[in-house]
């Protein structure tokens, strides 16, 4: 298994409301360096740099006028004397909903964005555009001929949408290396969320589509975030109508009932006959993750893994949520583990 990582994700380091008050975000450097720490002492694998990759790569999931908002919004924001995090506050809901960029940072960083959970600072842009690398770098790996790649992204990307960023995402990292897959060649690409939280984001870029099939396992939208999409009637539109499939799951679930959850699912992926398939790996779906509310054991992600590995596909990991830090490293190699001893 080989892993793609980029130590400038350290350049995005930013902050969360929390508790009534600015505190730094659960999504925080020391993920990835935890990760990074417990893959090399497994002897996992080898551990590469991430290649460059033009911005059309990213444009390919998101429009140019996102792509563009991202890359100079702290040029704005910093150009009105500011220099603290720059964090939306009015959003353009329901009967509000224009589609015309506004004029001003403020105004654009609401448009851009489904909650104040995607702070951008000095240097988002340089992080957000390294983990959309590692992704691509991962997925080239995989179309040359690896069985398996790990690109640990960090910030994640399953919550950014099309044309808006949110909980704690920007470049949505899946959909980026899914679009890879298909510019590459690739007929049919399937990917499979395991993150606890519904990857709204990739479901939005997929929707109306027939060649990427969208599978996400997470916490029943009711009461989880992000409230707004997940449910189980989600199925896709248009000619994508059947290539979306959702298992909202209740808060407490354990393996037993997750596992019959993936199964349905992998089935699903089996059917769609990817030609790859793409992981939005959280490991957030852990009985001690601070702010989610699944209970598996670090033991279940050796299993699933394995069940992964089943659906017999090459297959690249990306890296999305999990906040235990303690365990991350753990959970992580071995869900990457047991994909391996299963290939
Ligand atoms: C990102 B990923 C709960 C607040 C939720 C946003 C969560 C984003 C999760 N107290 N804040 O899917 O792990
Ligand atoms: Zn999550």
């Amino acid at each position: 298994m080989l892993t793609v990582y980029s130590p400038d994700h350290r350049l995005h380091h930013g902050s969360e409301l929390k508790d009534g008050a600015v505190k730094p975000s659960f999504e925080a450097p020391d993920r990835a360096e935890m990760i990074l720490a417990r893959l090399r002492a497994s002897g996992l694998g080898e551990v590469i740099r991430e290649d460059t990759f033009d911005r059309a790569c990213y444009v390919a999931a998101h429009s140019e006028r996102y792509v563009s908002f991202l890359e100079h919004a702290w040029s704005e924001w910093a150009a009105t004397g500011r220099s603290h995090d720059a964090l939306p506050l009015i959003w353009p809901v329901r009967d509000l909903a224009i589609d015309e960029e506004p004029g001003f940072i403020d105004g654009k960083l609401g448009f851009y964005a489904m909650d104040a959970g995607a702070p951008i600072t000095a240097g988002t842009w340089a992080a957000v555009s390294a983990s959309a690398n590692v992704a691509l770098t991962a997925m080239d790996r995989v179309l040359a001929g690896q069985a398996g790649a790990f690109g640990l992204c960090r910030p994640p990307g399953h919550h950014a949408a099309r044309e808006y960023m949110g909980g704690y995402c920007y470049l949505n990292n899946a959909a980026i290396a899914a679009e890879r897959a298909l510019s590459k060649g690739a007929a049919r690409v399937a990917v499979l969320d395991v993150d606890f939280h519904h990857g709204n984001g990739t479901q939005n870029i997929f929707h109306e589509r027939d060649d990427v099939l969208f599978v996400s396992l997470h916490g029943d939208p009711h009461v989880c975030y992000p409230y707004f999409s997940g449910y189980l009637g989600e199925t896709g539109a248009g000619r994508g109508a059947g290539y979306t499939a959702n298992y909202p799951l209740p808060q407490g679930t354990e393996w037993e009932a997750y596992r019959e959850a993936l199964a349905h699912g992998l089935g699903r992926i089996r059917e769609h006959a990817p030609d790859v398939l793409v992981v939005s790996l959280g490991v957030d779906t852990f009985e001690g993750d601070p702010i989610s509310h699944f209970r598996l054991t670090n033991g279940d992600f050796i299993r699933l893994g394995e069940l992964i590995a089943g659906a017999g596909l090459p297959t690249v990991f990306v890296m999305e949520g999990g906040y235990m830090v303690d365990d991350i490293g753990v959970n992580v190699v071995n869900t990457l583990q047991g994909y391996a001893a299963r290939r």
